[in-house]
């Protein structure tokens, strides 16, 4: 199998940014931004979506991080698309449907036959819901090659009260109120795919971002997965992802 990997490089007058993306490996990263908190995020998504990446950026980050996370999804989106080609025999969803939805599986979880469908659901699934402490994070994506954004449940808890403390206490809360955000539809634009990604439950900042970032590596893990029973063909019936 051709390795399926990519380089970017990436300069513009706010940020210069270089990518190395392995499709098909190990999880092993070396991520720095300047910002310790995102290296952390881009750190633990290629250790669970099991990529390697090596990615560098040089930001504005005298203006402040928005330039420095915004190019980087846009570069990690662009090293995606770049690495997963015409997309030939890839899984493509970041979520299984069969045989039913988990929360069928979820309803019914004290009959034991619910039981095991819900562990074949959910194996198919490929983890997509990850909780962190007190947080449960879903993620469901597809590589279809249009580019969409799902982002709920956050803006509530933006809403919520919080102390002036709580809010600006560190650069994960600056995530949660809108950084985060910005990273994700940059991804999605540039790697072409939806992204739905859910908040279901949640409080503490880091909590809440890294749930975020973790569901939506072991989406992107399954979806980017080669599938043997389909090796060569599109998993479209358009002809064309
Ligand atoms: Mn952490």
């Amino acid at each position: 199998m051709k390795p399926r990997q990519a380089k970017v490089t990436r300069n513009t007058k706010e940020t210069r940014i270089a990518v190395s993306l392995n499709l098909d490996g190990k999880g092993k990263s070396s991520v720095k931004t300047g910002l310790p908190f995102f290296d952390h995020m881009l750190t633990l998504f290629a250790k669970h979506a099991t990529v390697d990446l090596k990615l560098r950026c040089k930001g504005d980050l005298a203006v402040d991080a928005h330039h420095t996370i915004e190019d980087c999804g846009i570069a990690l989106g662009q090293a995606f698309a770049s690495a997963l080609g015409d997309k030939r025999g890839i899984r493509r969803y970041g979520a299984g449907f069969h045989p039913g939805n988990p929360s069928t599986g979820l309803r019914h979880a004290g009959v034991s036959a619910d039981v095991a469908v819900f562990k074949a659901t959910a194996t198919q699934a490929g983890e997509a819901y990850v909780p962190m402490d007190e947080c449960l994070a879903r993620c469901v994506m597809d590589f279809g090659g249009r580019p969409h954004l799902i982002w709920r449940g956050l803006n509530e808890f933006s809403q919520k009260r919080v102390a002036r403390s709580e809010k600006f206490q560190d650069m994960s809360s600056a995530f949660r109120f809108g950084l985060a955000r910005e990273f994700f539809q940059a991804f999605a634009n540039e790697a072409r795919c939806n992204l739905h990604l859910e908040l279901l439950y949640g409080d503490e900042p880091h909590h809440i971002v890294e749930a975020l970032f973790k569901a939506f590596a072991r989406a992107v893990d399954t979806a980017c997965r080669q599938d043997p029973r389909i090796v060569g063909r599109l998993p479209s019936t358009k002809g064309k992802l």
